[in-house]
C-alpha cells in the first residue's frame, strides 16, 4: 500500500510535470508564432523586392550611342504615358549636345561620357531630336507609342 504522504507527493510531481509540459507547449507555440512571423516577414520582403524590381525594370534606361556624330539607333521607340530614362553614351572624341524642341531637352554630353536624361510622360507621337554640334549627321527621332 502507498501511504497518503507518498500519494500526495506523486500528485504534486504529476502536477509539476503537467505544468512543465504546458509551459513547453506555450514556449513552442511562441517559437512557432515567431517562425510564422519570420516567414511572413520574409514573404513580405520578397514581395517588396519583386515589386521594386519590376518598377525598376519598367524604368530601365534606353541606351542611345553617339558615334561618328550619329545616333545609334536613330529611331528610338519608347512607351507613351510614362517617364522614360535615356542613357546617352557619347563615344566620340568631341562633346555633343542632345537637343529636342518637342521634348524640351538640351543637354551637353562631354566626349567619352554617358549622361542620363529623364523625359516624359509623353503623348503618343514622334519627337525629333538632334546633336546641336553636328546637326547635319546627328539626327534622330523618338517614337512614343
Ligand atoms: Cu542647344
Amino acid at each position: 500500500m502507498i501511504g497518503a504522504n507518498k500519494l500526495l507527493q506523486m500528485i504534486i510531481i504529476i502536477v509539476i510535470i503537467t505544468r512543465q509540459i504546458k509551459m513547453r507547449i506555450i514556449i513552442m507555440n511562441f517559437k512557432l508564432r515567431n517562425t510564422t512571423r519570420k516567414a511572413l516577414c520574409r514573404l513580405m520582403a520578397t514581395v517588396v523586392i519583386t515589386v521594386g524590381a519590376t518598377l525598376c525594370h519598367a524604368q530601365e534606361a534606353i541606351s542611345i550611342v553617339i558615334k561618328n556624330h550619329r545616333f545609334e539607333p536613330n529611331v528610338v521607340r519608347v512607351p507613351a504615358g510614362q517617364r522614360v530614362q535615356l542613357l546617352i553614351d557619347n563615344q566620340d572624341d568631341s562633346a555633343e549636345e542632345f537637343e529636342s524642341y518637342s521634348l524640351r531637352v538640351e543637354k551637353i554630353i562631354p566626349a567619352k561620357s554617358k549622361t542620363k536624361l529623364s523625359i516624359g510622360p509623353l503623348k503618343p507621337g514622334k519627337y525629333v531630336f538632334f546633336g546641336e554640334f553636328n546637326p547635319s549627321t546627328a539626327t534622330g527621332q523618338l517614337i512614343a507609342e
